[in-house]
């Protein structure tokens, strides 16, 4: 089943309308802010959220970046696999990629040779579940059971996600 973060936090009820921006640190391809944009768009038709890219990473809500071991957030990468990414608890909007990975945009990473590929999509969707406080759910076919492997994709919302994040939303 799914599960929240102590306390329950969430976006407030006056701040429906999030805006997301990316590190302007890191180069980001139009291919790279559709595989967010889509992933931002599974969660905004089962809530009454909506997402929009934003320029500005100071203003933005989320911000996402793409960075190597040790970040200044006491919570350093650690190269290929094992960690992939972190995202925050609301309202910190803080989404974190591990740019040591072997990410995998468009292409099907079940295709694809390298062992460590990993779907950019898949890891999105769940780290957005986290961003809009969603923590982890016991059901092996949601978004948020906390099991991903390599050269796989799972992106569409199970039921219980969308039951986590009506419940919050
Ligand atoms: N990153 C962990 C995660 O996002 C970070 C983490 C561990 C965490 N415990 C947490 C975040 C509790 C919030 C609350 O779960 S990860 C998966 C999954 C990771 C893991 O790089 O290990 C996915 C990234 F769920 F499949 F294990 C993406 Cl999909
Ligand atoms: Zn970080
Ligand atoms: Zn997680």
């Amino acid at each position: 089943r799914y599960a929240f973060f102590p306390g329950e936090p969430r976006w407030p009820e006056g701040h429906r309308h999030l805006t997301f921006a990316f590190n302007p640190e890191n180069d980001i391809t139009d291919e790279i802010r559709a595989v967010f944009s889509r992933a931002f768009d599974r969660w905004s038709r089962v809530t009454p959220l909506t997402f929009e890219l934003s320029t500005s990473p100071y203003l933005a809500d989320i911000t996402i970046g793409f960075f190597n071991g040790d970040h200044g957030d006491g919570e350093p990468f650690d190269g290929i696999l094992g960690t992939l990414a972190h995202a925050f608890s609301p309202p910190s909007g803080r989404f974190h990629l591990d740019a040591a990975e072997s990410w995998v945009v468009d292409d099907d990473v079940t295709m694809s040779t390298s062992l460590a590929a990993i779907d950019l999509e898949s890891v999105a969707v769940h780290e957005i579940g986290h961003l809009l406080g969603l923590g982890h759910s016991s059901v092996v076919e949601s978004i948020m059971y906390p099991a991903i492997t390599s050269r796989t994709r799972k992106v569409e919302l199970h039921s219980d996600d969308v039951m986590g994040i009506q419940y919050l939303y």
